[in-house]
């Protein structure tokens, strides 16, 4: 029997949860963790569409806090794919002795606090009510699934998947007419992939996307040697870099540069391959004058690799500047239309109208399939935190409190939601960082205010308003200074009707933000207020 009374509420078990399990139990805290999915992994748990792959380079997308870990792991890609993730996630939760700790295919259901006790009230799916000191939403910013309600999916005779719910066994699509209904990082990974495994594929594509080579390749012993050898350093590097990842991020500006000389940073970046080319100037995603010049060279290697230039066209992206929209990185997504079984359909030009027994509709016709895959995004950074009934002091509800966007003090807490935490929550730099940087940082930040309200007797934190009105000010006005507004993405909420249309994550960059955490800390946790157990006790008596 478990311990309904204890310390901590976990809620998941991705790279988030993991680490604090492992760092809440070496200082001693008791808790209780929740995973909805059979096993740990999170993301990597859930997204196994053929084709999934990180685009954050291997030695760099893996944790630090434990040096013989980062040691004895060896990665086989320069970019991994799905399966060694999820493997190295169930190594890590193997080596620390994490999983006995999680209890799994257990939903949380509600969080609502008690003012006089100073404690959440926790309950899941299971029918269990656990009272907790602090709730730690380790939900993941990218997690809620979206599949949109065309007329007539119900009546589908054919299978649906989406990529972010793939199935645990293999999907055997040989001799099979697919549709792929989207094209973000999903959609454009798995779209190759698809493409040869099934008889005929056709993309339905709403939005063309920008996306950049790979250039993906098995780990070289120097190049994994490299890294082990220096990770104490270039570790500390990706902490204070913006993003998160070492990228040779330039420090010129893109208009002291000649149309040649631009071209050729471009192409030496293209050919290296990742998401190098976006930091090929300073200036890159705030000129227009500059990011017009990376969109231009990107569209033409678009025209350079399709061989139909009507497609080739409808590929191009346009009407947003690149990077806006989270850039994709691909294995052979703009060759796969050269392919005779592969067709694009601009659902733009002709929308979908129904889906019917045995394919779909456009306004232009009719196309039969077995089988329809949604890689139609989520409802990013908000969606799962408002799945869970959280309640904070007086009963205030999370999703009416933030009902114009969310607001956060450092995305790490929300004001009225005393001792609930979140990891990587909206206004912290999460999304546009290497995420497991971030996670780490924020990991760390939040147990060791734990450990500061144990040593001091401390039953409560919760940002002052002030505080938190300044913060989302903050975060506001530095989106504003780049061009990621000018983009409908899911950063602004825009592919959700009726989601408020503000800029979630801070894009200050990680290093700058971590200075800021600490400087907090360091000034007292300026902006957050705390109440001594004795005063709870006091006025219960
Ligand atoms: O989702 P998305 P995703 N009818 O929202 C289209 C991370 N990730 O799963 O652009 C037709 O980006 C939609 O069209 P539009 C990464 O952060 C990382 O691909 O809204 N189409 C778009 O094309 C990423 O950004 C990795 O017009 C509809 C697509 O579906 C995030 O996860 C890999 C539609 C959704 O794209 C999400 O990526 C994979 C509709 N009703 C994911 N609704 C790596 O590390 C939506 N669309 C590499």
């Amino acid at each position: 029997m478990r311990n309904q009374n204890c310390d901590v509420v976990i809620v998941g078990a991705g790279f988030s949860g993991l680490y604090l399990i492992h760092r809440l139990r070496v200082l001693g805290f008791s808790l209780r963790v929740f995973e909805r999915g059979g096993d740990v992994g999170g993301t990597w748990y859930w997204n196994r569409y053929p084709g999934a792959r990180c685009d954050v380079e291997s030695m760099q997308y893996s944790y630090s806090f434990s040096e013989e870990l980062q040691q004895e792991w060896n990665w086989s890609e320069r970019f991994s794919a799905q399966p060694e993730i999820l493997d190295y996630a169930n190594h890590v939760a193997d080596r620390f002795d994490l999983r006995r700790a999680v209890e799994f295919n257990t939903t949380v259901t509600a969080a609502h606090f008690d003012e006089a006790a100073g404690r959440w009230t926790v309950t899941t799916d299971k029918g269990e009510t656990i009272s907790a000191r602090h709730c730690i939403m380790a939900t993941g910013c990218i997690s809620d699934v979206q599949t949109p309600d065309i007329e007539g999916l119900a009546a589908f005779e054919g299978a649906t998947y989406h990529t972010g719910n793939w199935p645990h066994e293999a999907v055997d699509f040989a001799g099979k007419r697919i549709a792929v209904i989207g094209t973000g990082s999903s959609g454009i990974q798995a779209i190759p992939v698809l493409a040869e495994q099934a008889e005929h594929l056709t993309v339905f594509q709403r939005t063309a996307n920008y996306s950049l080579p790979a250039r993906n390749g098995a780990m070289t012993e120097e190049y994994a040697r490299s890294w082990k050898d220096d990770y104490a350093q270039l570790r500390e590097q990706q902490r204070q870099s913006h993003k998160g990842a070492l990228g040779e991020a330039s420090n010129v500006s893109g208009l002291d540069a000649s149309e040649t000389e631009r071209n050729s940073a471009y192409e030496a970046r293209w050919a290296k391959g990742g998401t190098t080319l976006l930091g090929s100037y300073k200036d890159m995603m705030v000129d227009n004058r500059v990011n017009d010049t990376a969109a231009e060279f990107v569209r033409d290697k678009i025209r350079a690799i399709v061989r139909d230039p009507g497609v080739a066209e409808k590929l191009a992206a346009k009407g947003y500047p690149i990077g806006t929209k989270r850039i994709c990185v691909d294995s052979g997504y703009f060759e796969t239309y050269n392919r005779d079984n592969v067709e694009l359909v601009d659902i733009k030009a002709t929308p979908i109208q129904r889906i019917t027994a045995n394919g779909l509709s456009t306004s232009a016709r009719e196309y039969e399939l077995d089988a329809i895959v949604f890689a139609t995004g989520f409802d990013a950074m908000t969606g799962t935190l408002f799945n869970i009934d959280i309640q904070g002091r007086a009963g205030t509800r999370l999703k009416d409190k933030w009902e114009a966007g969310p607001r956060t003090y450092l995305g790490l807490m929300s004001e009225q939601f005393p001792n609930m935490f979140m990891i990587t929550g909206p206004g912290s730099p999460s999304v546009l960082t290497n995420m497991i940087v971030s996670i780490e940082q924020h990991v760390d930040w939040v147990t060791d205010c734990l450990v500061h309200m144990r040593d001091r007797n401390l039953a409560t934190i919760c940002p002052d308003l002030a505080a938190e009105d300044d913060w989302v000010d903050h975060v506001n006005v530095v989106a504003h200074t780049t061009l990621f507004p000018q983009a409908a993405s899911w950063y602004m909420g825009a592919n959700i009707a009726g989601k408020p249309r503000i800029f979630m994550p801070y894009i200050g960059g990680a290093g700058a933000y971590r200075k800021i955490c600490d400087e907090v800390v360091a000034e007292g946790y300026k902006g957050f207020d705390f109440q001594p157990i004795q005063d709870l006790v006091a006025a219960a008596e």
